[in-house]
């Protein structure tokens, strides 16, 4: 229906949607219903995360996942619950997940779209009730329909992205996605059971005055990042960090700001993964105005290697970054 609120503030998700995809007449609707399953399993761990205190979810599960780091109860359902939506919805034929070491294959070898995720980002905030986030990133296949899928549906590049976006558990629930041109925001009502449009066309602003980055590695960053958020404190910017990249990303994305995770001896190669949560970032920001890099090059310019790489990111408001990038050609960020 072309009815001018099909795209206004109060629209369903679904009913976004269904617009959306009459825009592409030869659009066959399984990227939208790839979108609806990705939905529903955000509406699914919304539920798991507000009642987690209440059924001993926030333990470790005294396992530790293939990065080396404990897993929470959380972690492993969103994990299970992503899976789930997306093997029964049909449309990805297979998975990486920041849980995962390997390929999962959803036995939907017809399924035209492989999906990168990130579960559950932010899990060791779980306990003590701060922000988590999904982060997704999807991909149309280029092995062929009815094969298995294999490594190269995932190594294709940032700017091959289809479509990426988040879902920020935080004092509500909003996911966040665009698929190439505007990044629009479905805030849950979970009275309703439906994520309702209230971010439309999100456009974030040039410049800004807040910078997030864990202040206790400032030591090891390099010179020119150092000398950048020296800048910022004389200026008398406000430091606000989560620990938390979705939340500190979204505020960053609404008010202005630049987030920061330069390489650090704990992490030489930067701490946060391409595939699942720097390339789809990155493709949001720069559809809503802002720019995502790692020391000089663009993040979705980054040529993927392995699963699970690592990168530095440093995102944010346009302004912000160009002033952290020259800053650094002066002084290398190596
Ligand atoms: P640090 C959470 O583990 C995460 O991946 C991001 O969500 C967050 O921004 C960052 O790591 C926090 O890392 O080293 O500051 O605790």
């Amino acid at each position: 229906n072309s009815h001018p609120l099909a795209l206004s503030v109060g629209v369903t998700l679904d009913r976004y949607i269904m617009h959306r995809q009459m825009a592409f007449p030869y659009a066959s609707g399984d990227l939208s219903q790839l979108l609806r399953d990705i939905a529903l399993a955000g509406k699914i761990i919304h539920r798991e995360v507000n009642r987690a205190g209440l059924i001993d979810l926030t333990g470790e599960m005294g396992v530790e996942n293939v990065q080396g780091e404990s897993q929470q109860k959380l972690d492993m359902i969103a994990d299970i619950r992503f899976y789930r939506a997306l093997r029964n919805g049909g449309e990805a034929c297979a998975i990486i997940s920041e849980e995962e070491e390997e390929i999962i294959h959803t036995g939907n070898d017809n399924g035209k779209y492989v999906v990168a995720i990130d579960p559950l980002d932010g899990s060791s905030n779980i306990d003590v009730n701060v922000s988590i986030g999904t982060i997704f990133s999807i991909y149309r296949r280029t092995t062929p329909v009815g094969s298995k899928a294999t490594l190269d549906d995932f190594m294709q590049g940032g700017r091959k992205q289809v479509a990426a976006g988040y879902i920020l558990y935080g004092s509500s629930t909003i996911m966040v996605y665009t698929t190439g041109h505007s990044v629009n925001g479905f805030t849950y009502d979970a009275s309703l059971g439906e994520f309702i449009l209230s971010h439309p066309d999100m456009r974030s602003p040039a410049d800004g005055q807040i910078y997030s980055y864990n202040d206790g590695y400032l030591p090891e960053f390099p010179d020119g990042v150092q000398h950048y958020l020296s800048e910022c404190r004389k200026r008398r910017y406000s430091a606000r960090y989560i620990g938390s990249l979705v939340a500190d990303f979204h505020r960053n994305l609404i008010k202005g700001g630049i987030y920061l995770y330069p390489a650090t001896k704990k992490n030489p190669e930067g701490k946060l993964r391409l595939l699942y949560e720097a390339y789809p970032l990155a493709f949001i920001a720069e559809r809503a105005g802002c720019l995502a890099v790692s020391q000089e090059h663009s993040i979705l310019d980054i040529d993927p290697v392995s699963l699970h790489q690592r990168t530095p990111l440093f995102i944010g408001s346009q302004t912000m970054v160009e002033e952290l990038v020259s800053t650094n050609s002066r002084q290398p960020m190596l």
